[in-house]
């Protein structure tokens, strides 16, 4: 009797855990949904839309994640674009509609905002890790979170077209573009590292760190997407002029 009673506040124990961690489980959005509208014309076009076309500011969490959404401690994120489809449409028969990332900044990282195709919720998508930088879309409002370490500007382009199973083009259909944007200001551009409002060597590391790596944290000057020595002029002043 007294071991089925330890067992039973086990599992009693075993729950609550289980609940705590549900809550964990999903982060927000970080804002609205913004959705980026997919249409398949009568000329067999992919036309591409997003609601607003703005940068969307990621997301500074106060809490801790739990489960596959782990993978967004320790990020800044954001979750309000969300692939849905408009109007009537489908792929032609053994075709289907992909989703492919022909650009995106470095260290912009993608995780599926739900379970479809061979992903489950929150595996790398889209180049992130080992993954492909494609997927076939199943048509379902997908909203997938992206997640940065460091301040800037980002950005992701997207291919959108009709495929047969081994996502080759089906001749016919034109494909459709769209480039959607990110932003983590923090008002100062030589202010990338924790702790924010103080400038310091781990400012110094980061910037390091995201020049090798061509991240945005480094792409402080003018011509912007290009890391030069202007960069790296740009964080030195800012740097030594001190943050407002
Ligand atoms: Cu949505």
């Amino acid at each position: 009797m007294k071991l089925e009673h330890t067992g039973t506040l086990a599992l009693g124990a075993l729950a609550l855990v289980n609940l705590a961690a549900t809550a964990g489980d999903l982060p927000p959005m970080g804002g609205s949904m913004n959705h980026i509208m997919v249409h398949l014309n009568a000329a067999n076009e992919i036309e591409l839309t997003v609601a607003n076309p703005g940068e969307m500011v990621f997301y500074e969490p106060t809490e801790t994640y739990t489960g596959a959404a782990a993978v967004l401690n320790g990020t800044r994120f954001n979750a309000q674009y969300g692939w849905l489809v408009s109007g009537l449409w489908a792929p032609p028969p053994g075709g289907f509609v992909y989703i492919d990332q022909i650009d995106a900044s470095p260290t912009l990282s993608v995780y599926a905002g739900r379970a479809f195709g061979p992903y489950s919720f929150m595996d790398p998508i889209l180049g992130t890790g080992s993954s492909s930088s494609r997927f076939a879309w199943d048509g379902v409002m997908l909203h997938n979170y992206y997640a940065v370490t460091m301040p800037g500007h980002y950005s992701a382009s997207y291919l959108v077209y009709i495929g047969d199973e081994n996502g080759e083009p089906i001749a016919g259909y034109t494909p459709g573009e769209i480039t959607l944007g990110w932003v983590w200001d923090t008002g100062c551009a030589a202010d990338i590292a924790e702790p924010f409002g103080v400038l310091d060597l781990a400012d110094i590391t980061a910037f390091v760190t995201a020049f090798s790596l061509g991240a945005p944290a480094a792409d402080v000057a003018e011509p912007f997407g290009v890391f030069d020595l202007a960069d790296i002029s740009g964080f030195v002043g800012t740097f030594q002029n001190g943050c407002p």
